[in-house]
């Protein structure tokens, strides 16, 4: 069983990540990722699949060509637990070397 971070852990991971921002209305995390066009967007979302296969952590999105609207919180433990903010992490890794091979601004 997963567990719910503790609001001190929560407040801690979260000043630590860079674009994320609290959902309103729910117990999870967003961020909007920017990329060059389709094909780096997809790339993106490609290495985070085999993540989330790996870490059996699935990420909640929505894709419009160069943008990935991302949602994270863990459906098991109904809010935010330690394998979201590790998710999140991974991704801003991929989302920065992606972004730059593209020139994108990240935003
Ligand atoms: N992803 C997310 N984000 N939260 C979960 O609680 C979760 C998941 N649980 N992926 C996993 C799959 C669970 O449903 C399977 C059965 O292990």
């Amino acid at each position: 069983m997963v567990e719910k971070l503790t609001a001190k852990a929560r407040i801690a991971a979260l000043s630590d990540l860079a674009g994320w921002s609290e959902v309103e209305g729910r117990d999870a995390i967003a961020k909007t990722y920017r990329f060059g066009d389709f094909n780096a967007a997809f790339g993106f979302m490609s290495r985070v699949a085999l993540l989330a296969e790996k870490m059996d952590h699935h990420p909640e999105w929505f894709n419009v060509y160069d943008r990935v609207e991302v949602t994270l919180t863990t459906h098991d433990a109904g809010g935010l637990s330690e394998r979201d903010i590790r998710m999140a992490r991974a991704m801003d890794r991929f989302a920065a070397a992606l972004q730059s091979v593209s020139g994108s601004s990240g935003r």
